[in-house]
């Protein structure tokens, strides 16, 4: 294609576009296109196929597609739906919020550090509760890291604990006692019956018993975490999917900092 061609194709295609009534983009701009999955607890078979697309419709899907279905036991079936979304939304009135610090280098913040408090902080975290899932909390903490990130270990300027799985509330409490946080890292993977609400909220009560809660940069973590949630909830911060140690390292320094702590 001759690059006249496409920067005429682009004009067109940008013109249609109203941030004011945003759907799924599929091949063309407001086609809708969206593709779902789901498992319906009944048999693989015509009758199970119509509910599924009846099902579709009523989640706001027209052109109903079924393109595939499976058998996931006896009385299972997982079905693949394309649709078109005949809802909207006016992202130009979608506000969201969001931890605002500029992200800083390990070496910004080792330096930070430094100038700041002239001593290394401590940070302890774990997964919290019944929750069994470590990979979330290592990708912050552990050495290596995480998709090029080196994790809080490697910092020199930070003194990283990582207390791992099913750790509970009041032990965790008493480590960071013990080890004198500065701050403390919660992760909760597992949300089913709101379980990450109940633990998450538990610990800030526990906190708040022993009057604690002032003492750390309190921070919560996981897929299914944002950072207004976190607020809720009593946190300093919350940070979910496409965070990194140095995003929660900057956010934890600058919030000492702010509120006076570990001097
Ligand atoms: C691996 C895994 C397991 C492993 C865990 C092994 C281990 N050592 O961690 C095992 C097999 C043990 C497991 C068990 C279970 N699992 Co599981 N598991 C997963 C899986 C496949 C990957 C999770 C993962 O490692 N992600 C990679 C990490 C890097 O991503 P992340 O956690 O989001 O972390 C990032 C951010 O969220 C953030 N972050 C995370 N934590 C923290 C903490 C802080 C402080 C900060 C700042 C940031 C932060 O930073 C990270 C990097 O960006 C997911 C499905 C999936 N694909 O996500 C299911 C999943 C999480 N598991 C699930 C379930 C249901 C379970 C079980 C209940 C299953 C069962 N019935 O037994 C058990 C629960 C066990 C328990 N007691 O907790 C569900 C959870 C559903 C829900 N919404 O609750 C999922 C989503 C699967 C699914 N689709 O159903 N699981």
């Amino acid at each position: 294609m001759s690059s006249g061609l496409y920067n005429l194709n682009k004009v067109e295609f940008d013109k249609t576009l109203d941030l004011t009534k945003l759907k799924a983009y599929g091949d063309t701009m407001n086609d809708g296109k969206v593709q779902i999955s789901f498992t319906l607890p009944v048999k693989n078979d015509e009758r199970g196929e119509e509910a599924a697309r009846i099902l579709a419709k009523k989640m706001g899907l027209s052109d109903v597609n079924i393109a595939h279905r499976m058998s996931l036991d006896v009385e299972f079936t997982f079905y693949v739906v394309y649709g078109s979304l005949v809802h909207s939304v006016d992202y130009t009135n979608i506000h969201v919020q969001t931890v605002e610090e500029e992200t800083m280098s390990m070496e910004e913040v080792n330096e930070f550090i430094k100038e700041n408090f002239h001593r290394k902080i401590v940070v302890v975290g774990a997964s919290t509760g019944t929750d069994a899932h470590t990979v979330g909390i290592d990708a912050i903490m552990n050495r290596k890291g995480f998709a090029g990130h080196y994790g809080l270990e490697r910092y020199e300027m930070i003194e990283a604990y990582n207390l791992g799985s099913q750790v509970a509330n009041e032990e965790f409490i008493e480590k960071a006692r013990e080890l004198k946080a500065d701050v403390l890292l919660v992760s909760q993977t597992v949300t089913q019956k709101d379980i990450h609400i109940k633990n998450l909220t538990n610990l800030v009560e526990l906190l708040e018993a022993d009057e604690l809660r002032d003492k750390y940069v309190l921070i919560c973590g996981g897929a299914r975490i944002t950072h207004e949630l976190a607020k809720e909830l009593g946190y300093d911060a919350g940070f979910g999917t496409g965070k990194f140690a140095d995003d929660v390292a900057t956010f934890a320094v600058t919030e000492m900092l702010r509120r006076g702590l570990g001097k």
